[in-house]
């Protein structure tokens, strides 16, 4: 680990230092030559999918892209490190509740199934067969289905995806909410209704045909790494790359392909050809002034809209209505810099629309969605080559999980042929989200919490009320690679049962099994495991499940067991009920497996009135605030894994706990880099405290902060989320700063 120190990082993203990076993870797993040779089958058609982020694959069947978060993702799942039985008589759960995110992580993988012993505060192991009896038998005693919740992680695989929401329906709740509920739930909820599909409607190919880029609110230099040489490839036939971003993001100005030996010698790629820093939560104010300047030049597609849209004559009129005053305030540009955005994109022939956690994380998050729609529309920049929308997704399967039915709000329409095709009546009643589950476990509405992957404890807001919640209920229980947080902050009962990672090989009744997963831009294909299970008393994820519903419906009409001796009979039901799948073995043959299709791609609007929709919408109305808080992903972690405690490209060094600030704040404020302070989010339920964070002096607009996630988790209120999606506002806390009474 590097010692601790701030210094700014002058090199393009990714070089040498991409390399050296994994090198270093894999020896802190120490697995270096398994490591080298478990990376060579990430993405190929024989291999697994990459469990880093949800990027698609150029090529399927080409060499190996090499991303220096995947390979750091692939050796935290394949490290020699494991957690015992001894390890957990060694420590009792209040010792380990002492270590940090990082030292938990470090452990290793699990391999045993856990129970918590109140008498001796330890996790003890237990059988697998009564580990399922325990969980039916708390399951089964509920006066009401809908008093248990079923979480979901991004990684579950759609055979899993698909047994578990239907295990979860036949015992009678809809209560299903999912890592999505925390990330582009705004996406889906502001599309759906304006283009008819709730996903991105681009696919790599436009990427090589894109005359402009417009990345807003997303860092895929650390998040989606291989989406810089796209990007590269896009910069050097002169496509414009036009950033949206309060931070100066290294890993969107120039970038050293590390699979380069040119590159690595020093080449590189300018890759932003115009950078603009909107205040936090400016966006919507951005993308309503690009379109004024549109309209007012008169250069709106009009046989386009014509022919495809709705809602075009309010639309423009609210638009043009809106004072440039107005718009530079609630933007943090000036007009020049929107006019100037307005320009390329006017002369671009096709424009695609990129954006992440920087856009979806505020409370006007689903207006500000549907106005980058509206931006695209206004040119016509949807279906056509080399333009549309492109939601960047998160956990490698995310979107697949909710093609699957991971979703606490399924239509009638799925639960009608998911009921016809298993003969079970399924409840119809919405059921949770993260914010509603949390809420339910704390007023004493629900008293069984169980996840399939993930880490709810320190991936959800309002860390202390979160904690609360989970330790009163009856039973926890977690499905799970590695030990994190929630297996620590636990109900009365609680229960680890460890799971294959997707590395590894998945032994069924007929053999090695395949899964599959869906990516951002919906290509589905088959993940395969080679490397032997971190230990012999893992199962899968579907295994888990079907002996889980096989303990808790005696009565149910769906063969768990069978099921699972052969995934081809998981996939086989799938197409039965998800629209999209129909000869899904078949078409999985295929290298890269299938493309599921778009509607909006080819100009079919399946929305109430069959066209796409202007959305208008008025500037957001922000609280006045000392400042606001946006909570971000260092370079070195995955979600709540801290993988390590460097952030490279933004210059911090064996640090965690910094807030990012500019100069003239930090003068404003009587304050200086490398002083510590505490940080206090304001609402209208009372005040939240995190202690302790170290200044840094960094390029970010006048009252706009930084920091990183899970820690600051503890500052974000349960109230504070996005309308209509109610995803955590966790980019746009209101605080102030105060020097730390505690020195450092
Ligand atoms: N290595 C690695 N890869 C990952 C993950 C990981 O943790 N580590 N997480 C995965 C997951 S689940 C997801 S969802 C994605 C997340 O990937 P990103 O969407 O890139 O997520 P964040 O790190 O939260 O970064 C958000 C970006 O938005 C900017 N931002 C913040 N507020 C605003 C705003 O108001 N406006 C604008 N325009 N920008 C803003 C921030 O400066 C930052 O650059 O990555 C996935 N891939
Ligand atoms: N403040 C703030 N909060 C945020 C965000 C933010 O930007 N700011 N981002 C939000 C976003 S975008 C997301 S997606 C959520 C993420 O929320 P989660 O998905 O709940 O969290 P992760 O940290 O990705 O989960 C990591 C854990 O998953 C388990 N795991 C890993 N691989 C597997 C596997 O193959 N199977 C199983 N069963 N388990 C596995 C391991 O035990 C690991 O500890 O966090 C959200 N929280
Ligand atoms: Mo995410």
């Amino acid at each position: 680990m590097s010692s601790k120190r701030i210094a700014v990082y002058t090199k393009p993203a990714g070089g040498l230092d991409a390399l050296k990076a994994s090198l270093a993870a894999m020896q802190e797993q120490n697995i270096v030559a398994k490591g080298f040779a478990t990376m060579r089958n990430a993405n190929q058609p024989e291999g697994f999918d990459c469990p880093g982020c949800a990027w698609p694959d150029r090529n399927h069947h080409s060499s190996f892209e090499f991303c220096e978060n995947g390979v750091k993702a692939v050796a935290a799942e394949a490290t020699a490190h494991r957690v015992t039985r001894e390890f957990f008589a060694r420590h009792t759960v209040n010792a380990l509740m002492q270590q940090d995110d990082y030292t938990l992580e470090s452990h290793g993988r699990l391999t045993e199934p856990m129970r918590y012993d109140a008498a001796s505060d330890r996790y003890v192991p237990i059988s697998w067969p009564e580990a399922f009896a325990t969980v039916a038998q708390h399951l089964n005693a509920l006066p009401d289905p809908d008093q248990a919740v079923f979480y979901t992680s991004g990684r579950t695989s759609n055979e899993a995806a698909f047994l578990y929401q239907l295990f979860i329906r036949e015992f009678g709740t809809n209560n299903l909410p999912d890592c999505s509920n925390m990330c582009h739930e705004p996406s889906g909820a502001g599309m759906k209704p304006q283009i008819g599909v709730g996903k991105g409607t681009v696919t790599l190919d436009d990427f090589t045909r894109a005359d402009a880029i417009f990345i807003f609110g997303q860092n895929p230099g650390t998040n989606h790494p291989r989406m810089l040489a796209e990007l590269r490839d896009a910069a050097r036939r002169g496509c414009r790359i036009v950033v949206f971003n309060p931070l100066k993001e290294r890993g969107l100005e120039r970038f050293s392909d590390p699979k380069n030996p040119l590159e690595l010698m020093g080449g590189e790629t300018k890759l932003a050809s115009h950078y603009y820093q909107p205040a936090i939560g400016g966006d919507l104010a951005v993308a309503k002034g690009i379109i004024k300047a549109v309209l007012e030049a008169g250069a709106e597609d009009v046989p386009f809209i014509a022919e495809h849209c709705e809602g075009f004559g309010d639309f423009r009129s609210n638009v043009l209505a809106e004072n440039w005053s107005a718009i530079e305030a609630s933007s943090g540009l000036t007009h020049a810099q929107i006019q100037e955005a307005a320009q390329i994109y006017m002369q671009s022939r096709a424009t695609i629309v990129t954006w992440g956690m920087g856009i979806t994380q505020h409370k006007h998050s689903v207006a500000t969605i549907q106005m980058l729609v509206n931006l695209l529309l206004v040119r016509g920049n949807i279906g056509k080559p080399g333009a549309g929308a492109c939601p960047v997704r998160g956990h490698s399967n995310v979107q697949g999980d909710r093609t699957m039915g991971i979703y606490e709000k399924p239509s009638d329409a799925f639960l009608d042929k998911l009921g016809a095709a298993f003969d079970f009546e399924p409840p119809r009643k919405h059921g949770f989200d993260v914010v509603a589950a949390i809420e339910a476990m704390l007023a004493g509405n629900a008293k069984v919490f169980f996840a399939m992957g993930g880490n709810f404890a320190a991936a959800t807001p309002d860390t202390e009320r979160t904690w609360d919640a989970l330790r009163a209920c009856d039973l926890t229980v977690h499905v799970t690679t590695k030990l994190n947080r929630s297996h620590l902050v636990h109900g009365k009962a609680a229960l680890i049962l460890p799971c294959l990672g997707r590395t590894e090989i998945d032994m069924q009744a007929s053999g090695p099994q395949g899964v599959t997963v869906e990516d951002s831009m919906s290509m589905v294909h088959i993940s395969q495991g080679m490397n032997p299970p971190a230990s012999p008393d893992l199962m899968s994820e579907p295994a888990i499940v079907a002996h889980l519903a096989a303990a808790t419906l005696p009565q149910s009409k769906t063969r768990w067991l069978w099921l699972i001796e052969d995934y081809r009979r998981i996939r086989d039901r799938i197409e039965a009920v998800v629209d999209g799948f129909m000869h899904f073995n078949e078409r999985l043959r295929a290298p890269g497996g299938f493309y599921l299709g778009n509607s909006a791609r080819e100009r079919r609007w399946v929305t109430a009135n069959g066209r796409a929709s202007f959305m208008t919408h008025a500037l957001p109305i922000i609280p006045k605030s000392d400042f606001r808080l946006m909570t971000v992903r260092s370079h070195d972690q995955y979600n709540t894994t801290v993988y390590g405690l460097d952030d490279r490209y933004r210059g911090v060094y064996g640090h965690r706990r910094v807030c990012f600030i500019n100069r003239e704040d930090l003068a404003r404020q009587g304050l200086k880099a490398g002083e510590w302070v505490d940080i206090t989010s304001v609402w209208d339920d009372g005040e939240r405290t995190a202690k302790r964070f170290l200044l840094v002096e960094y390029d970010i607009p006048d009252g706009c902060l930084a920091s990183y996630f899970p820690e600051t988790n503890a500052l974000v209120p349960l109230g504070a989320f996005a309308d209509e999606a109610r995803t955590p506002a966790s980019k746009s806390v209101p605080v102030r700063l105060s020097r730390s009474a505690e020195l450092a």
